[in-house]
């Protein structure tokens, strides 16, 4: 069966690149005309890795036009998720799978609740790629992807082709709650990088800040459900800034490169579940709305 990647951005070519090496079906859907026309001028994806580069020659066709779609990865990012989506969902064969690659949380039920056909699986990943110009990708950190189904249906049988290709992949069991676990660790650290314009590990100066955030981050995934997820936050959350103390964090980057952020996903989504659970989270909501005063300052999207 055909892997059919929608979001031809840093994941979605590494993910193409790998799958096509192993030999396996791969088809790019891309926007519009114009960057199907852009695309095969370059004749293919461009994969930086270990220093080595290679041209992947992967067929590819617009998102509008095509034979049906049985396994969707969606590799966009979370605020462009639902209309990408929606731009194939004619084209979805039934019983389709989707695999939804978004950091955050949010995105994931919006797509899920506009296809109800369709079989929606939730991922969360760490490894690390960026886009060197339009096609061409760098595959800058070795990591893992854990993929699970929020209905806790069974594992799909498609895993040993990741296996194949090389690209880690865990099922997991419970998805939703190792995807809060990562928006609590983007929340206490992501926000305060912006706004103090600094990286990772200069965070270790802000010891009171990061505690006080991650006490309300673990009352909120206690009420949320997720009691798993909340442990040691602080550890974690201290020890993540002590390995990656060298760099920027994503949404650093996002800004300072003037791009959209996924704050609405991350500390937004955080926020709305407070609300939805009467949490009062003082820390969490003044930090939310500073970093929108920042986004808009600066001319960017608050949400
Ligand atoms: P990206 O911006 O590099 O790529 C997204 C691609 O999707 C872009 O090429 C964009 O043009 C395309 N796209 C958006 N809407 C589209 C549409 N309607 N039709 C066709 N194409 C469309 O993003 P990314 O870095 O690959 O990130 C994807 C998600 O993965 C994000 O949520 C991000 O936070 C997460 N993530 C990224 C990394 C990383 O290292 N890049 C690591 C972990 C998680
Ligand atoms: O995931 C991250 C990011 O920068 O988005 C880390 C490194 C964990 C910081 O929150």
């Amino acid at each position: 069966m055909t892997w059919t990647i929608l979001g031809a951005g840093s994941l979605g070519c590494l993910w193409a690149a790998r799958l096509s090496r192993a030999g396996l079906p791969v088809r790019l859907l891309l926007r519009d005309r114009q960057r199907l026309n852009a695309y095969r001028a370059l004749g293919g994806i461009t994969l930086v890795e270990d220093g080595r580069e290679s041209l992947y020659p992967i067929p590819a066709e617009t998102a509008a036009q095509g034979a049906p779609i049985q396994r969707l990865l969606l590799a966009c990012k979370a605020y462009d998720a639902e209309s990408a989506a929606a731009s194939v969902a004619a084209r979805l064969a039934p019983g389709a799978e989707l695999i939804l690659l978004q950091n955050g949380l949010g995105s994931q039920q919006a797509v899920s609740a506009h296809l109800p056909r369709a079989r929606c699986l939730y991922a969360s990943s760490t490894e690390g790629a960026f886009r060197e110009s339009d096609f061409r990708v760098v595959f800058a950190g070795r990591g893992q992807t854990w993929l699970g189904d929020k209905d806790g249906g069974p594992a799909p049988g498609w895993l040993t082709e990741l296996e194949q290709a090389a690209i880690p992949a865990q099922w997991s069991e419970n998805i939703l709650e190792r995807l809060w676990r990562k928006v609590a660790l983007n929340c206490a650290i992501n926000p305060l990088t912006v706004l103090h314009q600094c990286r990772n590990g200069d965070l270790a100066s802000h010891p009171e800040e990061v505690a006080k955030l991650c006490d309300e981050l673990g009352q909120l995934l206690h009420a949320s459900g997720y009691p798993e997820a909340a442990r040691e936050l602080q550890g974690d959350v201290e020890r993540v800034i002590a390995a990656t103390a060298a760099n920027f964090s994503s949404m650093y980057q996002d800004v300072a490169q003037g791009r959209r952020s996924e704050i609405a996903y991350l500390l937004g989504h955080a926020c709305r579940e407070g609300d939805r659970l009467h949490l009062a989270m003082p820390q969490l909501r003044a930090l939310h709305e500073r970093l929108r005063a920042y986004l808009v300052a600066r001319g960017l999207p608050d949400t």
